[in-house]
């Protein structure tokens, strides 16, 4: 059997032909030496809640249906999957939270590095809180935001303040189920408790309280995280640079930041331009600091400073084996601890900086916000010392990078649609109304080296724009489709539908939106509320033209993202299912069921070109119950299968 390619990028299959003649072991190999991986586990009816355990359920009916408590396949795959809800939201809200106590260092300690970069949207946050703010210094309404944000996450009663944002018929769903969420942390608190051994044993209870707290996190958490990173370190507006490994320069100090959180990647930014630094640099030989980005820390620089993102989750190994990468800095989720090793065979510097994220023999420099700029200043010492060690033989920098254009948010299509003079969403509700665009898809999420590297994500944007419907991406979705020039205006023409392609060209913007982080996914939930402010698509976020997918997800907080936004009112699409397949009764729900409840439900498809067709066929379905005129122009009807 011809074995699945691991990449469809030229770089990265550069580099991992490169590993395969060094014999280097990465995630591939690794997975490789799994197999077989355990098939109770995939399906999720393998329990470990309690010491009478570890059960499992056999899926075929042969051997035991119930654990020795007496759960069924059901109460244990809803269990582990509202765990991992928990767990995914913990982690987006945690980002949250601390970028609100780096706003509130911003405002009780400039001297700190932090800055407010976005005061019109502080003030206009501030009102949405009910704090005053006219007349006011930008640091003491900062503070009193700040403050309030914080409290959103173990505030005793009421509603979370940014979830008001939604659609009133939205809210009155959630508030009818008793999912709307309250304070952020209570609700991953009673999601784990609600998952003990011995209560909740309701599949359907369990998976309406995991959609509570996942609200929690989207307009929540992330959301907090998204809003308040526009305050201090500036609103994304679009702008133009070069993506993938050919980004790294041989006669520089690389130095790539990898995570989620761009407290401390925003100040390795700040601090890359220093000129103390940049004359250690030169002493040492190196022309200057090239600073790169991995997975969303590297979104979150691209999009707001332009610094260019090396690669994406898959790509984070590959870069450590161009032998130029002086440090690997990394702050929480996404890396990988075979980067240890791996760093170990090169020159590079592996460095750790959050106290939440340490591997054994890797160089810790935590970071303190109150000293940010120092220590930024004290990794990159670190990285230029490495440079005169760097050994010429290993070094191999793919020559390939493209260009790319980053950085739009839900507030800028208000410009970039209606102009500066006439700012408005209203063109893309006409466009969707009058038939030039089918509707719009928020394709999001990781790559898994079980796929082959953004084959799903590239294939299932190719035909959703081939269809003329509007691609927003976050995440490492994102970053695959700048790698393959999707993230271009000229790509409308290339492979867009001659709909979309009139409106991108109108506009001169790609027919790929690249709108930011994880937890940017938040800025996906307000564009689909601004478009029904705008009138004449409905009055619930369920009516919209819309779908969401994750082609290529390999993390918790990719289901986290999944349930707020099929709660939200969307249909989502996972390209491997979730670990839900070994109960029918929770697949059912989700699939089909979930659909009645929220008006949002799921489906799970692997091939991402028939995905693509099930989220056409939706947003076919919602058009017409809009009563939408038809398409201006539909595609060739043949539908291109993707094959591996
Ligand atoms: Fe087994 Fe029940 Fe304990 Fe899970 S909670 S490990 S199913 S006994
Ligand atoms: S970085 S969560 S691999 S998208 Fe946000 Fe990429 Fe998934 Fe991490």
């Amino acid at each position: 059997m011809a074995q699945r390619p691991r990449t469809i990028n030229e770089a990265a299959r550069t580099m991992l032909e490169c590993a395969a003649c060094e014999g280097v072991e990465l995630a591939w190999e690794r997975l490789e030496a799994m197999q077989p991986q355990c098939g109770f586990g995939k399906l999720g009816v393998c329990c470990t809640i309690c010491a009478m355990g570890p059960c499992r359920i056999d899926p075929f009916g042969m051997g035991p249906q119930e654990g020795v408590c007496g759960a069924t396949a059901a109460t244990i795959v809803a269990r582990n999957l509202a765990r991992k809800i928990a767990s995914g939201c913990s982690a987006h809200s945690d980002h949250g939270r601390t970028v609100a106590h780096a706003l509130l260092l911003a405002a009780e300690h400039p001297e700190s590095g932090y800055r407010i970069k976005d005061e019109r949207k502080l003030r206009r946050l501030a009102e949405e809180f009910g704090i005053a703010h006219e007349g006011r210094s930008a640091e003491a309404v900062a503070k009193e935001l700040a403050e309030a944000c914080l409290g959103e996450f173990g505030k005793l009663h009421g509603e979370l303040v940014m979830a008001q944002r939604a659609p009133e018929p939205r809210k009155a769903i959630w508030r009818e189920l008793g999912i709307m969420p309250g304070a952020i942390d209570r609700e991953v608190v009673q999601l784990l408790h609600q998952t003990n051994m011995g209560v909740d044993a309701d599949a359907k209870n369990l998976l309406l309280s995991g959609m509570r707290c996942a609200l929690a996190d989207g307009w929540g958490g992330s959301m907090i995280a998204t809003d308040l990173q526009d305050v201090l370190f500036g609103s994304p507006k679009p702008l133009r640079t070069r993506t993938n490994l050919g980004v790294l320069k041989e006669d520089h100090v690389n130095v790539i930041v990898h995570g989620h959180e761009p407290v401390l990647s925003d100040m390795l930014a700040e601090a890359s331009r220093d000129p103390e630094i940049l004359a250690k640099a030169r002493e040492v030989g190196a022309q200057g600091i090239q600073l790169a980005g991995i997975c969303c820390t590297g979104n979150e620089v691209l999009m707001r400073r332009g610094i260019p993102p090396a690669g994406s989750f898959l790509h984070q190994e590959l870069a450590v084996l161009t032998g130029a990468v002086d440090a690997m800095v990394v702050d929480v989720q996404c890396w990988m601890p075979g980067l240890t090793r791996l760093a170990q065979l090169f020159h590079t510097r592996f460095i750790t900086t959050s106290p939440k994220a340490k591997h054994p023999g890797v160089e810790h420099i935590e970071f303190e916000e109150q000293r940010a700029y120092e220590i930024a200043k004290t990794i990159l010492l670190r990285a230029i010392e490495a440079f005169p060690k760097r050994d010429p033989a290993k070094i191999n920098i793919p020559k390939h990078e493209v260009d790319v254009i980053a950085g739009f948010t839900a507030e800028y299509v208000y410009t970039l649609l209606g102009g500066k003079y006439r700012p408005s969403y209203r063109p893309l509700n006409d466009a969707i109304i009058a038939g030039r665009i089918r509707g719009v898809a928020g394709v999001v999420g990781c790559e898994n080296p079980h796929l082959t590297q953004g084959w799903g994500h590239v294939e299932m944007m190719k035909e959703l724009i081939r269809n003329d419907v509007l691609v927003v991406a976050t995440g490492c979705s994102a970053l695959a489709a700048a790698r393959e020039g999707l993230l271009t205006p000229e790509a409308a023409f290339i492979h867009g539908g001659r709909g979309l392609a009139e409106v991108c060209e109108a506009v001169g913007m790609p027919p790929v939106l690249h709108v930011g982080s994880c937890v940017d996914n938040s800025r996906i939930l307000i564009a689909c509320c601004e478009i029904l402010k705008e009138g004449g698509l409905g009055s619930d976020i369920s009516d919209l033209p819309v779908a969401g997918a994750a082609p290529e997800w390999m993390s918790e907080k990719a289901i986290t993202i999944g349930f707020y936004v099929v709660a939200s009112g969307i249909f989502t699409i996972f390209g491997q299912p979730q670990p839900v397949m070994g109960s029918p009764e929770v697949r059912d729900l989700m699939c089909r069921q979930f659909e009645e409840i929220v008006g949002g439900y799921y489906a799970f498809e692997a091939d991402p070109v028939k995905a693509a067709q099930l989220m056409i066929a939706h947003m076919n379905k919602k058009r017409e119950a809009l009563k939408l005129r038809p398409m201006m122009y539909e595609p060739a009807a043949e539908m291109t299968m993707a094959s591996e």
